[in-house]
């Protein structure tokens, strides 16, 4: 991740966009520009004077980064918890110093939203340096798992997992990351035979490109980034265990494609994998859905295994305000919905809040482009 003075660089246009879900899946920034215009035309007359899409589910703090599942009925968000530390802004992402999480639940869609304090905090956890970022969740045989991305006293991004019997927690941590964790960003995602896998990694800020050798190697942003013609650096995946807490298998890095089976390329932005991966699964199809980063849009790519590869479709959201953009997908009695984040309350890349709003699809399953 990258910072930026705030608000981006695509804000005007988002303040023009109307509230519209868009049918058209692009795949470059030019035709996503070119269908919000011709959106824009189209929307209801009311929505012209609407700025954003949806109202943040929360005021009090600001919220990020969230991961929604429903568990017994009822539909939790793990969000990341942003503060003002008055970090400087800068390429490894230092302005996100997050140090604990609050989870967040609701009965339905539009219900009331509680808040429910504070679920773990970095001081409870024995191998913690800093910055606590986006988590994610599971419920396995009575047992709540929160995995969370934090550095390590080395300051190298590790994943970590901690325990509780309440989907709200609180939340024990393990005394040490998952062995073989790496970067940022898991997404946990459980199959319809019972297998979980753990998807995670984010480039720049994230530390992804430091382990192209199999090794940490790097210190500075965005070294060992590969040149723009070569392979982009992919997300990796791995199995979890039956225990949940450690991996079942090695990672192995997942391959996103063009239409020819083609890896895209590192300086594909408007294409490649940046961070905050998805995994949904639609029609026994397997949707892995993405930041691409540096051009602020939220990207899908489909396959037929959990492990890919993915064959990259288009964009689904157009960039939020803020630089940042990171999402769920959830289904709800029967609707499915993007849970994402934008500054709205601040105008601060750093302080997000997090929002809802339904995920439209075609006939043909391609996911209709959200205009935030
Ligand atoms: O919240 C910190 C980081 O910002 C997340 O890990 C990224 O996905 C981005 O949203």
């Amino acid at each position: 991740m990258l910072s930026k003075s705030t608000p981006n660089r695509f804000s005007s246009l988002a303040l023009l966009l109307p509230l519209v879900l868009g049918s058209a899946c692009q795949s470059n920034s030019k035709t996503d520009s070119a269908a919000a215009s011709e959106a824009s035309t189209t929307a209801p007359a009311d929505s012209a004077s609407r700025k954003y899409l949806a109202e943040p589910l929360v005021k009090e703090i600001y919220t990020a980064d969230p991961s929604a599942h429903v568990f017994n009925g009822r539909i939790y968000i793990y969000p990341s918890h942003d503060i003002e530390t008055g970090m400087p802004e800068n390429d490894n992402g230092d302005h996100f110093a997050m140090r604990d999480y609050h989870i967040l639940s609701m009965d339905s869609i539009g219900g009331k939203v509680t808040d429910h304090g504070v679920a773990l905090d970095t001081k409870d956890i024995p191998w913690a340096g800093r910055q606590l970022w986006a988590p994610d969740a599971a419920f396995k045989n009575g047992t709540y798992y929160l995995y969370f991305p934090l550095k390590d006293k080395q300051d190298i991004f590790r994943i970590g997992v901690a325990t509780s019997k309440s989907p709200t927690g609180p939340f024990k941590a393990e005394p040490k990351p998952m062995a073989g964790s790496l970067s940022i960003d898991p997404a946990v995602f459980t199959d319809t035979d019972g297998k979980t896998y753990m998807y995670m990694g984010g480039i720049w800020g994230g530390q992804l490109q430091r382990w192209r050798t199999g090794t940490y190697n790097g210190s500075n942003p965005k070294e060992q980034e590969p040149a723009a013609n070569e392979p982009s650096v992919g997300p990796r995946v791995a199995r979890l265990a039956d225990d949940m807490k450690q991996f079942a298998e090695p990672v192995r890095e997942v391959k996103i494609v063009d239409k020819d089976g083609k890896v895209l390329l590192s300086g594909d932005n408007n294409r490649r994998f940046f961070e905050g991966a998805w995994m949904h699964k639609y029609n026994d199809q397997y949707y892995f859905t993405y930041s691409t980063g540096d051009t602020h849009f939220l990207a899908y790519a489909t396959g037929t295994s959990p492990y890919g590869p993915f064959t990259y479709q288009g964009t689904f959201m157009n960039p939020v305000e803020g630089w940042t953009t990171h999402h769920s997908i959830v289904e709800v009695n029967g609707k499915w919905y993007i849970f994402y984040h934008d500054t709205e309350l601040s105008g601060k890349t750093w302080l997000r809040n997090v929002k809802v709003t339904e995920l439209k699809r075609g006939a043909d399953g391609s996911i209709a482009l959200i205009n935030p």
